[in-house]
């Protein structure tokens, strides 16, 4: 990694204005002991327990899925994996701000995707996103005197993430750029590049993690992770909130069970805008190969 700007401060005094200047600024904040010890072990129990399983696979109602192979194994859909992934889905170390700064208030949230992600030795993810890209997920503004952040990720760290861990990376105020960051001007695509490690990339910073911390920053953030070099795993958990008009990155539909567990908050958060149905119609299988 070469280059990176300003460490993140000790924002531990710091006033509730302070924090909001900041997350605008940086366009993130590290949330330090987001979960409680026994959610830490919970998680992991979770994780150790599951069989192998490849992408395309589900288990239950979690799907096995990868975006590139290198990035390793992502469980799809994990707020239907048990208890404690629904008591995050509103975890107060960040529900409030997260709702605050996606539109103060004015919209309902929506859980845009939930995975766990499991990653080994020389495991990484490319460089992607940035302030250039034209849509509403990388949008982070103020301007009006209104918040209005178009996606907000949550990545809990489920083990330590420090040096050789593969540690995530984000160029600090990215998402306010205008200008696209070189290494991703080369690519194909202005959102993503596969072959690129993103901690190689000028003006990059690893953000390292107590297990249990949290990462929340804004999907504007220019931003990707160092390769692993260390034996081992290093295991994620990803929560991005949006405002209700975005639609699910995968359109998972909530199982009953799910449904009839949940708190009408969290219901709310999991599905916003319920499928309106004709008397007698369903969801047929027709319907979502429609949209597929
Ligand atoms: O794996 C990481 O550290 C970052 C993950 C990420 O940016 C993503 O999944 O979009
Ligand atoms: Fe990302």
């Amino acid at each position: 990694m070469s280059g990176a700007l300003a460490p993140y401060p000790d924002d531990s005094g710091m006033s509730a204005a302070e924090k909001d200047y900041l997350f605008d600024l940086l366009g993130y904040r590290i949330l330090r002991g987001a979960l409680t010890a026994e959610q830490l072990r919970r998680l992991n129990d979770w994780i150790d327990a599951q069989p192998p399983a490849k992408p395309g696979e589900w288990l239950g109602d979690v799907e096995v899925h990868s975006y590139q192979g290198h990035d390793g194994t992502n469980y799809q859909n994990v707020v239907e994996g048990g208890p404690v992934f629904e008591e995050l889905i509103d975890g107060p170390a960040w529900i409030d701000d997260v709702r605050r700064y996606i539109c103060n208030g004015t919209c309902a949230l929506s859980l845009n995707e939930a995975f766990l992600n499991v990653r080994e030795q020389a495991g990484y993810i490319g460089i992607h996103s940035g302030g250039h890209l034209p849509s509403l997920i990388a949008t982070t503004r103020h301007r009006t005197g209104q918040w209005m952040v178009g996606q907000i990720n949550v990545l809990m760290a489920l083990t330590d993430v420090g040096p050789g861990d593969g540690a995530t990376v984000i160029v600090p105020g990215s998402h306010k750029s205008d200008l696209i960051h070189p290494v991703l001007a080369e690519s194909a695509h202005p959102a993503y590049r596969d072959d690129f490690v993103a901690a190689d990339a000028a003006m990059t910073a690893e953000v390292h993690l107590k297990a249990g911390d949290a990462l929340m920053f804004t999907d504007g953030l220019c931003h990707g992770s160092a390769a692993r070099t260390n034996p081992g795993e290093r295991r994620i958990l990803i929560y991005r909130y949006s405002p209700h008009y975005v639609m699910p990155r995968y359109n998972y539909v909530p199982s009953d069970a799910l449904m009839a567990r949940l708190t009408p908050a969290r219901r709310s958060i999991v599905q916003p805008v319920p499928p309106r149905f004709a008397p007698g119609r369903t969801l047929t299988d027709g319907a979502r190969a429609r949209f597929s």
